[in-house]
């Protein structure tokens, strides 16, 4: 057995590091690819849906990837310190692998609208947090201007490096199947992910490991869906705050991603989504969070217009845990409020026939 040490460790050939480059890992990566055993029976088509759950990273999302990469190529270059603008889940990544380089990072992020776990976390990781009263976009903007100024290095998807640690999601999928997916479905928000999957899938073909690339399907939530509308959005909502972004800053990349394999995008309501996350606990006890849920959300209603055939293969990315929302886990499950009873062994048996 040899210890799994972190996916540039895993597909180094594919990476841009040398022997030499000292590496910043906390052993992301080789996520388990689950095949849905109940909802495809539920809803009674004949497809292979199968979840990507980045949710098991280190820090609980996939943003954990392309930090690791970027973080690494940062300390390569000299840096001592990092800095993004996020809806959460960059900032809590970038913040654990900054400690882990012994570099400093600053995260800029919309005040009152990240997810709880995402902020006990980037707290519990010591990195300076700005919050700003503005979304992500805007805070994106500043951590541009602002690099010119001040010694820092961004680490937001601009950064080439988290393209490259992100697209090993790609190769682990290919490796894992044997063959790509038919059609791969996933949230977009910065639009980083998706760019990342298509190098990654791109490059395994080029290189024959695999033979065709996936249908790409990337899914916005519909009050912030400038990819849907085809133009950028100025005051995006959802309560799936991780993908709360109007003006993605992989445009281009994006779009080439949707031709190039003949993908689509599309729009969901936050009720859509919440109603998405609430199923894959509830019949397959997968709990990720509510940005996650839209590829799912897509994918069954492209499933269920037959714009995604029966026969299909689809891989759907879960970009991040559930428990890092934990308010709006609550909120979904108001109803089913814990039942408080007598510490005795009558009232816990009676609890139990009760249910049964
Ligand atoms: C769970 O953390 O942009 O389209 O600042 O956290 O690559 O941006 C998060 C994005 C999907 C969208 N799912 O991915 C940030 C941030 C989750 C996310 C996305 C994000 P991209």
């Amino acid at each position: 057995m040899t210890r799994y040490t972190g996916l540039i460790e895993r597909y180094r050939n594919r990476l841009p590091v040398s022997a030499d480059t000292r590496i910043i890992s906390l052993g992301e990566g080789n996520t388990p690819l689950i095949q849905l055993q109940n909802i495809p029976r539920l809803i009674g088509k004949d497809v292979d849906i199968y979840v990507k759950f980045e949710g098991l990273n280190p820090t609980g999302s996939f943003k954990d990837r392309g930090m690791t990469m970027a973080v690494t190529k940062a300390v390569e270059a000299g840096s001592h310190a990092i800095i993004c603008a996020s809806t959460g889940n960059t900032s809590a990544s970038a913040a654990a692998y900054a400690v882990r380089a012994g570099i400093k990072a600053f995260v800029l992020i919309p005040e009152g609208k990240i997810a709880l776990g995402k902020l006990a976390q980037t707290l519990m990781y010591d990195a300076k947090i700005i919050q700003i009263s503005g979304n992500f976009d805007r805070g994106m903007a500043l951590v541009k201007e602002v690099a010119d100024h001040a010694p820092v290095t961004i680490v937001n998807s601009i950064n080439p490096f988290r393209i490259d640690g992100q697209k090993t999601a790609a190769f682990e999928i290919v490796d894992a199947l044997g063959f790509a997916p038919d059609y791969h479905c996933l949230p977009v928000g910065n639009a980083g992910n998706i760019t990342a999957y298509w190098k990654g899938y791109t490059e395994y073909t080029t290189d024959r490991v695999c033979g065709n690339r996936p249908v790409m399907c990337g899914y916005q939530a519909a009050g912030a869906a400038p990819f849907v509308l085809g133009e950028m959005v100025d005051n995006p909502e959802t309560v799936a705050t991780a993908i709360r972004i109007g003006h993605p800053q992989s445009w281009d990349f994006a779009w080439a991603a949707q031709r190039e394999s003949g993908g689509w995008f599309d729009k969901f309501t936050d009720e859509k989504i919440l109603a998405a996350q609430k199923m894959l606990s509830q019949f397959e006890g997968i709990f990720c969070e509510p940005a996650s849920a839209a590829s799912l959300a897509g994918a069954l209603h492209d499933i269920g217009s037959g714009k995604i055939p029966e026969g299909s293969v689809i891989v759907c990315t879960l970009t991040g845990n559930g428990i890092k929302d934990p308010e709006i886990a609550m909120m979904q499950c108001a109803d089913a409020k814990p039942v408080t009873i007598d510490a005795s062994l009558d009232a816990v048996k009676r609890a139990i026939l009760d249910n049964l």
